[in-house]
């Protein structure tokens, strides 16, 4: 099954806001939204798991009070919900990301999971399948995929975070397995994939092209 994860559990400080950074709203929306609604659009995904922790509870709350999200839990792959919220434990990005593949792998090791940020507001169903269909064409269990830092120079919009001049835009593909998996690289030329929404500053730019 291909599954996506978003990512939503981060502390989100850089926005300097009480709102926390998924429900911060975009042109009156909460920004995670935008990111469901584009995997909505995707042929290849079929359920979507949002990593939330306790940085955001609201977060997990809106989810399942008001776009009728699942806790996730034994019932994910009988069941026909689509939708689920998943408890991490917000200490880090890459612990998270273990933890998720663990809980995966103890159930199969032939998923594909699409981690994406839930920061990242234009990315498309179009690009995410774009991403995918690379992928599966291709033979390494994982993906990672980069922009050139001249997209973000075009719009002014900072990075972390460069290797090469390409930056990693915050969607990756592993399958369910925690072991180290040989990765493909893709590198892809598209600006809505620099919108990241980090600060204030990101989330008017990004809230002009939505
Ligand atoms: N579940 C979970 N999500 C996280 C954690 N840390 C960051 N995230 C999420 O991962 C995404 C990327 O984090 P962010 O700080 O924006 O990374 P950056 O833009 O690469 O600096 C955001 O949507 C965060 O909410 C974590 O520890 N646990
Ligand atoms: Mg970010």
């Amino acid at each position: 099954m291909i599954i996506a994860l978003v990512m939503a559990g981060g502390k989100g400080l850089r926005l300097e806001s009480d709102i926390e950074k998924p429900l911060f709203p975009i042109n009156d929306r909460p920004l995670i939204t935008y990111v469901l609604e584009n995997i909505k659009e995707s042929k290849w995904i079929e359920k979507t798991v949002v990593a939330v922790s306790p940085n955001d509870p609201n977060t997990k709350k809106y989810l399942i009070d008001d776009l009728n999200f699942s806790p996730f839990d034994n019932s994910f792959y009988e069941s026909d919900n689509d939708d689920y919220c998943l408890d991490t434990l917000g200490k880090g990005y890459v612990e998270d990301l273990s933890n998720i593949l663990e809980i995966f792998e103890a159930k199969s090791k032939e998923d594909i999971l699409i981690f994406i940020n839930a920061d990242l507001p234009l990315v498309s169903g179009e690009i995410l399948d774009e991403i995918l269909s690379h992928y599966l064409s291709q033979d390494k269990p994982a993906l990672s995929t980069l922009v050139p830092v001249e997209i973000f120079e075009k719009y002014g919009v900072n990075y972390s975070y460069e290797f090469n001049g390409k930056v990693p835009s915050g969607i990756n593909i592993l399958r369910s397995e925690n072991v180290v998996q040989e990765e493909e690289l893709l590198i892809i030329q598209r600006d809505e994939l620099i919108f990241n929404v980090n600060t204030i500053d990101t989330a008017i730019l990004a809230s002009k092209f939505l």
